[in-house]
């Protein structure tokens, strides 16, 4: 009995997946976007229950490129423990979940992650009072983390380099993990530095808490999908580029409509107006248009979110532009 019921999930996987996930999403009439449970910048619901955030608009603008309706996304949180297999099991169409990119998580994990959406490094948070001024001075330390993270692993790989000791505090909620540091049972949290600024905002009193100086791994954040679906993986990667190609060629959601008449080639092809990438890609002509009409472009999306006008206020640092010394850089949109 037990082996039908296997050979029948088998059976039912396969055809998950040879079912091709645009046209799956296109007769759901809405993308399935798993995000995480509530993060300040990244994906956090409001009273009504609207999400917002970096990860929330990388899947709002996947919709305005598929069904030209950027509303039209159901949002499912989910906790670091459970994200891969709610992609793995086709429960979501994309994890926007800020989650590193990592070759296991690539390859045995048979994911495949699109281009980077925000530059992250793990960091440190303590206690003012402490007088804690740098990591190196946690030997010994009470460290509260997330279970399934990259987190826990470089924590330990930090320490053991460093031949220091720690005591793990580990939850699989993220409230969980960030009270009970709060509260005073750990002498430190770590998360992506991006995850400390967003989740000090939620402390009694921001002030009590800094970030430590020291940035201890690579945390590039990027949005996944399943493998064995290459036109989904081009259709999720080329609508991330869009965001990132119409920052550098000056296109925002309030000017998207006077460009359509700009001379520039590379405008032109951008919004369609010349036609040739939204047939290449399985969608209509008018699709970046109406991502960066509805959504906005890279800068706007990060300065809304983490950036200048969000109480984070992060520096752009990796996350501009090449052009202005930073890391995102698209490839040629034609
Ligand atoms: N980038 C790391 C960490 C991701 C992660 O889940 N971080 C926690 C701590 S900031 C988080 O996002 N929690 C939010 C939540 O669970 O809703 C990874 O991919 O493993």
């Amino acid at each position: 009995m037990k082996f039908i019921a296997v050979l029948f999930a088998l059976a039912l996987m396969s055809s998950a997946q040879a079912e091709s996930t645009l046209k799956t999403v296109k007769s759901k009439g809405q993308l399935v976007c798993g995000v995480s449970q509530g993060l300040p910048g990244f994906s956090t619901p409001d009273s009504k229950g609207k999400w917002s955030g970096i990860d929330v608009d990388v899947c709002r603008a996947l919709a305005a490129a598929i069904f030209g309706n950027s509303e039209k996304v159901k949002f499912v949180s989910l906790s670091a423990q459970s994200r891969f297999t709610a992609l793995q099991s086709g429960e979501i169409d994309i994890l926007s979940r800020n989650s590193t990119y990592t070759l296991t998580r690539d390859s045995s994990l048979g994911l495949n992650f699109a281009p980077v959406i925000f530059y992250d490094g793990q960091g440190f948070m303590v206690r003012k009072s402490s007088k804690i001024k740098s990591a190196k001075q946690l030997n010994g330390a009470t460290i509260c983390t997330q279970q399934g993270t990259t987190t826990e692993l470089n924590l330990s790989d930090y320490f053991r380099a460093q031949r220091m000791k720690f005591k793990p505090v580990v939850f699989e909620s993220n409230d969980e993990t960030v009270q009970t540091f709060f509260k005073g049972r750990c002498d430190a949290y770590t998360t992506d530095t991006s995850g400390l600024a967003a989740e000090r905002t939620k402390a009694p009193k921001p002030d009590d808490f800094i970030i430590l100086p020291e940035v201890i791994s690579k945390e590039p954040l990027a949005p996944a999908v399943r493998h064995g679906d290459d036109q989904w993986f081009d259709i999720v990667t080329w609508t991330i580029y869009s965001l990132m190609e119409a920052e550098e060629l000056g296109i925002t959601s309030m000017n998207v409509d006077k460009m359509k008449k700009d001379k520039d080639p590379r405008i032109k092809r951008f919004l369609g107006v010349s036609e040739g990438n939204g047939q290449a890609l399985g969608l209509d002509e008018a699709w970046a248009y109406n991502v960066i009409k509805q959504v906005g472009n890279y800068g706007e999306i990060f300065d809304q979110h983490v950036g200048k006008n969000s109480p984070l206020k992060l520096a752009r640092g990796q996350n501009a532009l090449w052009t202005e010394g930073g890391l995102h850089y698209a490839p040629p949109l034609r």
